[in-house]
């Protein structure tokens, strides 16, 4: 369309020589346009192109460039990659954990035919690429409590067994072919912006939005089930700050990064804090339980922290304030 035309222009001639031409994939998911808003006040409004396959929505449209990218076609996404003179690829689209379950081809070829396309492409044209990987990525056999970065993986989900393959086939390019590989493994993301779409941790989203619409909350995960929980600004910081540190400080290529651990009784308690009257009902949804007792509870990111200085700002305390602020100046 002439206004893609216009975006790709601009992306081509306002940008510095020295800063990274930057493709993110899944642009319109949990994550996209925040991590582009952030990589955009770094580089310059003009150094990312936010991908995806939807429609963006005007407000997406009008703040960078967009362009449609399918990870599952290979030339496509080499021709974007080639015309843009792509430097970074973070590649963001995939499948989370429940939707996973609940369609398994698609899961499969998304996450990883997906993957293989972009790995070969970030290994033709020398890009540096980050892929995240998750919590979901350990299973019943990992230390459950302070996971480390190298333990058992035996994950039991579409979506753990594509990212443990996602970890393994980068660190394998990496060794191979001296592609710049990275990963960092998620917490739940907590994000007041967008919505993620079919994960397990999605209840830690939607109770702020239910505490402020309707004052009441149906937990699909039990009261007590604690996993390991990160406010937005942290993990895209923490993503930023990893993808920008020299090579030789990295003694890994994929690292845990943590912020805090918290149970949706504890968050209860927490938003009820900024919201006495919140009622709030536990629903389970079998499939989101089962996946959840299998992941850890809380994740131990030392390795990151000595290696790149990763520290986080936001507790639970921190996080429920910043969300209800947003949400309720977002005019709820
Ligand atoms: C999910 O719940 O599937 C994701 C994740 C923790 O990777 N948010």
């Amino acid at each position: 369309s002439p206004q893609q035309l216009s975006a790709d222009a601009n992306f081509h001639s306002a940008r510095p020589n020295e800063c990274p031409r930057i493709l993110i994939t899944g642009g319109l998911g949990q994550l996209g346009l925040g991590f582009a808003n952030l990589l955009r006040k770094r580089f310059g409004d003009n150094s990312v192109i936010l991908s995806d396959i939807r429609k963006p929505p005007n407000h997406v449209f009008h703040k960078g460039p967009f362009i449609y990218a399918d990870i599952l076609d290979y030339k496509n996404l080499r021709e974007i990659v080639v015309n843009n003179r792509i430097t970074w690829l973070i590649h963001f689209g995939v499948l989370l954990s429940a939707v996973g379950e609940k369609n398994v081809p698609l899961a499969r070829s998304v996450n990883i035919t997906g993957l293989h396309n972009v790995l070969d492409i970030a290994a033709e044209n020398g890009l540096k690429l980050f892929v995240p990987s998750t919590i979901g990525a350990f299973g019943v056999d990992s230390p459950r409590h302070s996971t480390p970065d190298l333990c058992v993986q035996r994950p039991r989900t579409i979506y753990g067994v594509s990212k443990v393959h996602a970890e393994l086939m980068g660190e394998y390019y990496h060794h191979k072919f001296g592609l710049d590989f990275r990963s960092l493994r998620y917490p739940g993301v907590i994000t007041a912006d967008a919505h993620p779409g079919g994960g397990t941790t999605d209840y830690a989203v939607q109770i702020f939005h239910d505490a402020l619409k309707t004052g009441h909350f149906e937990s699909c995960l039990d009261a007590d089930t604690r996993l390991p929980m990160m406010y937005a600004d942290d993990c895209l910081r923490a993503t930023l700050e990893f993808l920008e540190t020299p090579n030789e400080c990295l003694t890994m290529r994929t690292y845990n990064v943590a912020a805090m651990s918290f149970s949706p009784a504890e968050l209860v308690e927490e938003v009820r804090k900024q919201v006495p009257h919140l009622s709030v009902e536990y629903k389970l949804d079998p499939l989101r339980q089962a996946i959840a007792d299998t992941w850890p509870t809380s994740l131990n990111d030392s390795r990151a922290r000595q290696d790149w200085g990763w520290k986080h700002d936001y507790d639970l305390p921190a996080l429920v304030s910043t969300m209800f602020a947003l949400l309720q100046g977002l005019d709820h």
